[in-house]
């Protein structure tokens, strides 16, 4: 899919920059585009793989204030480098913000340049904050949400509490058996290891793993798929569709050497039986464990599935099982899915990925409400 990003504050930024990151078999992509913005000098400064020319600093005070000239000022830029692009370049838009920071307040700005020069739906990828965070922000974020919600056509939510947790648990897993390199633990071929991992950083990178395996899905793919999803049923199952999930799990495959094995127990009933078998309880985690925040996917108005792997442990017995789940569980009657068969050089894992949209809410979002609405009202 050829995308645009528009990454807002620091966590909008660095998203956007983990999910334009070049990895493993996949190079960096010519159709990916990411904008910066952030009134931090240091975080742009950071920021490894969108373009200088692509990164905005932002006057901290000025963002409450969109009438001020260096506003304006600032404004005027990205819409200059938003300009730059020919007509037709990107498919879809995705801005990228926290809910509990500052730059998202200029989302209705910039959403309202991007539809003048646009026609292209434009979608919000989202965080909600860690409890940690206190009481402020988490109203902050819940007002922030439903202004968004009203502005774009469809807002990836991600809740940062659960991710957090998960990063911090890996890290700790990750020191604990020291040897195993945090790379090689989180497929990271192709990067250098940094001294240390921040817990926002893995939370970004698995967050950026499931919006790059959706916008390569689109893509022409080296193997045949079975099933092959289009960057415009992608689109389709997203677009007005409100609140947005996305669960993925994986499983890496023994090792190369034990390939020829392998192969010679998949052919076997059991061997077959296991192929299906892991499928189904990939997707079981993806939608249970490993979403991008909680929800009663029964209320989804449309799913998507996405398999990729190599191709023979694409176990269409196991695929048949998942969609027929996904199918009878949600509320609406439109679910798509698609296979990416990758070559086992490049990938040897198998991934199961599930998009539910049109949800009417997600749970952390609903208990906010819940402990908040009130307050929220007489502020
Ligand atoms: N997933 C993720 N969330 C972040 C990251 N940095 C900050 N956040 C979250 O985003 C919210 C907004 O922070 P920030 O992006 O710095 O706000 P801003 O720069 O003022 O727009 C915070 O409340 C955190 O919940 C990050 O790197 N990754
Ligand atoms: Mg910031």
């Amino acid at each position: 899919m050829r995308l645009l990003m528009l990454g807002l504050g620091t966590a909008g930024s660095k998203i956007a920059d983990a999910i334009i990151r070049p990895s493993g078999s996949s190079a960096r992509c010519s159709d990916l585009h990411a904008i910066a913005v952030d009134n931090d000098p240091d975080v742009l400064e950071h920021l490894h793989h969108i373009e200088e020319e692509a990164k905005f600093y932002f006057p901290k005070d000025d963002i409450e204030a969109p009438e001020l000239l260096t506003t304006r000022f600032t404004i005027d830029e990205v819409k200059a480098k938003l300009k730059s692009f020919d007509v037709g370049t990107h498919e879809a838009i995705l801005v990228c913000a926290g809910l509990g920071g500052g730059l998202i307040s200029l989302v209705p700005h910039l959403v309202a340049i991007i539809r003048e020069t646009m026609f292209e739906p434009v979608f919000a990828l989202v965080t909600i904050p860690a409890e940690e965070e206190g009481e402020t922000r988490l109203i902050r974020a819940m007002k922030n949400l439903q202004m968004i919600r009203s502005l774009v056509d469809g807002v990836i939510i991600f809740d940062n509490q659960l991710w957090l947790d998960k990063a911090r648990g890996e890290l700790t897993d990750t020191t604990m058996q020291r040897g195993t390199g945090i790379s090689d633990k989180f497929w990271l071929p192709g990067t250098s290891e940094k001294e240390s991992v921040e817990p926002y950083d893995l939370v970004n990178r698995h967050i950026a793993r499931r919006i790059r395996l959706l916008i390569n899905a689109g893509e022409v793919q080296r193997g045949v798929p079975q099933t092959v999803l289009d960057t415009r049923e992608i689109l389709n199952t997203i677009t007005g569709m409100s609140f947005i999930t996305i669960g993925l799990a994986e499983e890496e495959l023994p090792d190369m050497g034990r390939m020829g094995l392998l192969k010679q127990r998949n052919d076997t009933r059991v061997g077959r039986h296991e192929r299906a078998a892991r499928i189904v309880k990939l997707a079981e985690r993806a939608v249970f464990r490993e979403i991008s925040a909680y929800c009663d996917f029964s209320t989804a108005k449309k799913a998507l599935i996405l398999l990729s792997g190599p191709e023979d442990e694409l176990s269409m017995k196991g695929y048949m099982a998942v969609r027929k789940w996904i199918d009878e569980s949600i509320d609406g009657f439109e679910m798509r899915s698609g296979d990416i068969p990758v070559s086992p050089r490049d990938a040897n894992r198998v991934s199961v990925l599930i998009v539910f949209s049109g949800l009417r809410t997600v749970t952390r979002v609903q208990d906010l409400y819940e402990r908040f609405g009130q307050k929220e009202n007489t502020r």
